[in-house]
């Protein structure tokens, strides 16, 4: 199903596409929405959006490759929506023909496949599990302390894993979810296929073989039994007796012998009938696949499982209704009664007249014009044919009459009538599916917004605004301000994410091809013409406003490759404009932003995407020429604890140290710093701060990143006013949160340079940033001081109305944003407020310190009008500078995201492969050879700035036998000071005063700060004016030197004839 150009040229898939297909198993009939969604790891929101709208997913894996990290994103995904997975173990012909495996060598590579598919599975399962069990833990722990104290010493360690059957979720041939197949030789099978053909001819009951055709069971042919323990008594498993040796054979005599008796017997054994035209092709794979084909059609095989083991959308479970109405955030519960009782809709799937129409969009995609029904040519009727005919006559006629002026007007106004038509020549879709009701053609339907929601709204006397494209247009701007958000302005409540609109088209997905139907009934997979104009990304399509906007979907690769756009011709701007809009809408995981200095900042999933994007934006939608900067490399600032270690690795001490550390440059003259806490004062000097900067433990940090959603919720509680958050947040969340702020505790208190806080860790915490939500900390180290915790929204702290504290946490999300040494968000810092002084000013002018305690009202600090502003902003800034100073007196370092891939290599290729890592500043984690094969598989981390050509690079070395795909995998400190040189006597004797030897860290930190125009500390020519007179000096020093030597050996020559003679004389 790969229609575009890219993919058929890259032969990998990049937009999924969907097809219905019609398949009848006997009596019964089926119609199946299959969408082919792509593998490389680059487009995995297209999985995303694709398993949104599915009800079960067929996983393919190579026998070969086995399981890489694309299987696991996919399972994961899979499960994450609550869809069932079925398995396709492909390319089985690699076994015997590539890796020539013996039938029973390949049975267990398969065991082991499969094993391995299993633990990614039940790794998934026992996480989720594990999580609920502690959550419900937490609950019972609670409710025994108010209980008998006796029963809390006792311990349940058991993990609720024991209890829960989890037998249905594995893949295993036996329960009929896995087929085992070659689609290039066009064969596949599930056991069931071989257990009904072997019941029958060795009169064993098939159930008793589809029980043990698979796993350690061997035939003892005497006492016409099947026993267990084939492996233990070196027999032949069932698996390779009836099926793989039959298998083997077929391709010995066909590909590898091309013995046309055994092919003939065959053949006839199995009763096929071969075209001639196949069995005399000079290709034998040819011959091949005729013949497997016909033995064991690969389509049956599949469509059977995915019919017998996938839902129908009828079977659709409560749970996942949910969880697709719903975040896991919010409660169910907390929805309006009308939207409760629209899950029952979802259960029923009616496509009744009555039933509410529902449906969602995932995506919207692009397909020429020309593709679609309507626009497709058909046989003029003979009066067109003549309408036609006069028109043009009629047009000839005035172009004769019309003056050579007029005539260059008219082709100009036809040219861009001509480009406005191109322009118009995609076309944009809805990906969408039905759960509940018909779709129909003329039908009137609400299209929700992903920010709406029915609680916001008044249900019983909406409004709305009508189908309005023109209001609606700003969905497709993109700017500064709204990239990605929905642009839909003025109102207050939710209507302005509601739109009404007329369903002009709807169309049935037929691969590259599309059919135009009148209506769609509910459980169906579609696309809907005309909706480009109100929706930006994805939305809920619904005839109720009591619908919710269905839950975002969850995307595994984040947006992190980045680079500058710009139209070659200034002329262009408006069409690139117009491209960047149309672009963000086609893709799910695009982002798209307008920078100040007028450049397209995108931002995309990896190289192959960008690729992908940029001739998008080339061909179909901007259709212009661009200037595309290098890759722009996020990077994050950190702070580290004192370093013990030199570069040399020697013991940092007082007398080896020969200078002072090096004064950081970015602190300016009289900046320095006592200690390490810093003081700060408002420009009215009505408040006197105190920061100080310390490195978070690595714990807290990891455990922040990861709880970005549970911030985010926690934000709202905090943002709602009066406490809303136990109404807004579900019981399963607020046991989340609580659950944060234990490990919190623990991180914290683990660490001892943290023990000052220990009597109140969690009350102290004021905000995270950047955003509320990042990995850094502001913490109140005030003694007295007792509001503005940010646990206030879930917990009903006090809030005091006049809180400074609201002013120092901006200034603190600001100072996290950009950090001083590139201008990158900072990562795992905590700044401490050690103390804020407000003086009682009047005018201004400081009278004495007073600091806030707990019951203190602040003082309401007056200043001079106008001179500085308002004090809160003043506070702000005042913060923000504080907390840059603070972080600038630690020892600051840069942090890298790093990649990670996994690489298959031969033994040959693995030498040229490391080199390619080393070169690029990657390591090796992990290195182990494939059992029974000389392939290894190799695990490495790329720093993400270094990684741009990688792939292509490594499969050049490899003459295309490895292409790894790069997985964002964590963010690292780069272990060098960016400020750094030498200052301990070892540096000094070993690096030199000039340090020569290349600082990683200074060049990726001056790369980012000449980018975006900072200054830098960075000399252009050195001893510019001695490398200029270099060459005379040389000269003269050589002339001086030789001139000595010269004098030397006369001197010596003459003493030589000299001495003797004067001797001689005397
Ligand atoms: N030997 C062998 N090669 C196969 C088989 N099936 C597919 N291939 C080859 O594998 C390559 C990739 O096939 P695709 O069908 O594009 O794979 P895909 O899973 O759709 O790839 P993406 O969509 O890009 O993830 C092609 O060169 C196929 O010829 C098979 O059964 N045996
Ligand atoms: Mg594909």
């Amino acid at each position: 199903m790969d229609c575009r150009e890219d993919e058929q040229l890259r032969g990998i898939t990049m937009k999924s596409s969907a097809i219905a297909l019609h398949y009848t198993n006997g009596e019964e009939e089926f119609l199946i929405n299959l969408i082919d969604s792509p593998g490389h790891v680059d487009f995995s929101s297209e999985v995303s959006t694709a398993v949104r709208l599915c009800d079960g997913a067929i996983v393919l894996v190579d026998a070969v490759e086995g399981v890489c990290p694309q299987t696991h994103t996919v399972l994961q995904q899979a499960w994450l929506e609550g869809i069932k997975p079925c398995l396709v173990i492909n390319k089985i012909d690699r076994l015997i023909t590539e890796l020539q495996y013996t039938p029973t060598e390949a049975y267990y590579r398969l065991q082991d496949l499969l094993e391995q598919v299993n633990a990614i599975t039940g790794g998934l399962f026992t996480s989720e599990l594990m999580e609920a069990a502690a959550n419900s833990k937490d609950i019972g722990s609670r409710a025994d302390t108010q209980g008998d104290k006796e029963e809390e010493v006792m311990y349940d360690w058991s993990d609720g894993l024991d209890e829960t059957d989890d037998s249905a979720l594995y893949f295993s041939p036996e329960a009929g979810n896995v087929v085992f197949a070659s689609a290039l030789d066009g064969w596949g099978f599930g056991v069931s296929h071989f257990a009904e053909l072997y019941s029958k001819k060795l009169g064993i009951r098939q159930e008793v073989l589809q029980r043990t055709l698979w796993g350690n069971f061997y035939l003892n042919s005497k006492a016409k039994r099947i026993f267990r323990g084939a492996t233990a008594k070196a027999k032949k498993p069932l698996f390779v007796q009836f099926v793989l040796d039959n298998i083997w054979a077929v391709y010995d005599a066909v590909v590898l012998q091309r013995d046309k008796t055994k092919i003939e017997k065959i053949v006839g054994s199995l009763g096929l009938k071969i075209p001639a035209r196949d069995s005399r092709h000079t290709d034998p794979r040819v011959h091949l696949a005729a013949i497997c084909s016909q033995w064991l059609p690969l389509a049956p095989a599949v469509l059977a499982m995915a019919t017998s083991h996938l839902p129908s959308p009828l079977q659709l479970e409560p749970s996942r209704v949910e969880r697709l109405m719903c975040s896991t955030a919010q409660s169910f519960d907390s929805f309006p009664v009308q939207t409760q009782q629209l899950s029952r809709d979802f259960l029923v799937c009616s496509s009744s007249e009555d039933a509410p129409t529902i449906g969602f969009v995932s995506k919207l995609f692009c397909v020429d014009h020309s593709m679609l029904p309507q626009n497709q040519s058909r046989p003029l009727t003979m009066e067109e044919i003549a309408k036609r005919r006069a028109a043009v006559k009629q047009r000839l006629k005035d172009q004769e009459n019309l003056s050579s002026t007029e005539k260059s007007q008219k082709e100009g106004e036809e040219d861009g009538e001509k480009r406005e038509e191109e322009e118009e020549r995609s076309v944009f879709l809805a990906f969408a599916r039905i759960y509940s009701g018909t779709l129909r053609r003329g039908q009137e339907v609400y299209v929700l917004q992903p920010r709406y929601d029915p609680q916001e709204m008044d249900l019983d006397n909406p409004r709305l605004c009508q189908d309005d494209p023109a209001g609606s247009s700003s969905l497709g701007h993109v700017g500064p301000g709204n990239a990605n958000g929905v642009g839909a302005d003025g109102g207050g409540g939710a209507e302005r994410y509601a739109t009404k609109v007329k369903i002009t088209e709807l169309y049935i997905l037929m691969g590259r091809g599309v059919v135009q139907v009148e209506s769609v009934p509910a459980g169906n997979v579609l696309g809907i013409g005309g909706l480009d104009q109100h929706i930006l990304k994805s939305a809920t399509v619904s005839t109720s406003l009591a619908c919710p906007a269905f839950r975002p979907m969850s995307f595994a690769a984040a947006p992190i490759l980045r680079v500058a756009v710009e139209p070659n011709n200034a002329s262009d701007t408006a069409a690139l404009s117009r491209g960047m809009s149309l672009l963000n809408q086609a893709d799910a995981s695009v982002e798209i932003s307008l920078q100040a200095t007028g450049e397209y900042i995108l931002s995309t999933a990896g190289e192959v995407h960008l690729q992908r994007c940029l001739d998008d934006l080339r061909d179909t939608f901007a259709k212009v020429t661009l200037s595309v900067s290098a890759p722009i490399v996020p990077f994050r600032e950190t702070i580290i604890p004192p370093p013990k270690l030199d570069t040399l690795n020697e013991v940092i001490s007082e007398e080896n140290v020969v200078k002072l550390a090096p004064v950081n440059p970015l602190l300016s003259e009289g900046e320095r710093a006592e200690g390490e806490i810093v003081t700060v004062q408002t420009p009215n000097k009505a408040c006197t701060l105190l920061i100080q900067a310390k490195p978070l433990p690595e714990r807290v940090v990891g455990l922040l990143s990861s709880s970005t959603a549970l911030l985010k919720a926690l934000y709202l509680t905090t943002s709602s006013s009066g406490g809303k958050g136990q109404v807004l947040l579900s019981s399963e969340t607020l046991e989340k949160l609580k659950k944060l702020r234990r490990d919190l505790e623990e991180g914290f208190s683990s660490e001892e340079s943290w023990s000052e806080f220990s009597d109140d860790f969690l009350g102290r915490i004021w905000g995270f940033g950047p955003k509320s939500t990042g990995t850094n900390v502001l913490l109140c180290g005030l003694s007295e001081y007792r509001r503005g915790s940010v646990w206030r929204g879930v917990e009903g702290g006090r809030e005091g109305p006049q809180g400074y504290h609201h002013s120092v946490v901006y200034g603190f999300q600001l100072a996290c944003q950009a950090g001083p040494l590139c201008e990158e968000p900072l990562r795992g810092v905590c700044f401490v407020l050690r103390g804020w002084n407000f003086a009682a000013s009047e005018g201004g002018e400081t009278t004495g310190d007073k600091s806030l305690s707990e019951d203190t009202t602040p003082p309401v600090v007056k200043t001079v009008a106008g001179s500085y502003g308002p004090f809160s902003g003043q506070l702000i800034s005042t913060v923000k500078e504080g907390c840059r100073r603070a972080f600038q007196v630690q020892p600051a370092r840069l942090m890298s995201a790093m990649y990670t891939c996994n690489i298959l290599a031969t033994a040959e290729v693995l030498g040229k492969l490391y080199a390619v890592l080393g070169r690029r500043n990657g390591r090796v984690c992990a290195e182990e050879m494939r059992e029974g094969s000389t392939v290894f598989s190799i695990q490495a981390l790329v720093p993400v700035a270094e990684s741009f050509g990688f792939a292509e690079e490594v499969r050049k070395k490899t003459s295309g036998l490895a292409s790894p795909q790069l997985f964002f995998s964590h963010w690292e400190v780069i272990p060098n000071d960016p400020f750094w040189v030498p200052s301990s006597e070892e540096e000094l004797l070993h690096f030199g005063e000039k340090a020569d030897s290349e600082n990683l860290a200074r060049r990726y930190m001056n790369a980012v700060r000449k980018r975006k125009g900072l200054a830098v500390d960075e000399k252009l020519v050195e001893h510019g004016e001695k490398q200029r007179t270099l060459k005379r000096k040389q000269i003269a020093q050589l002339l001086c030197t030789n001139h000595v030597s010269f004098l030397c050996h006369h001197l010596v020559y003459m003493s030589s004839r000299i001495l003797p003679f004067l001797a001689r004389i005397c």
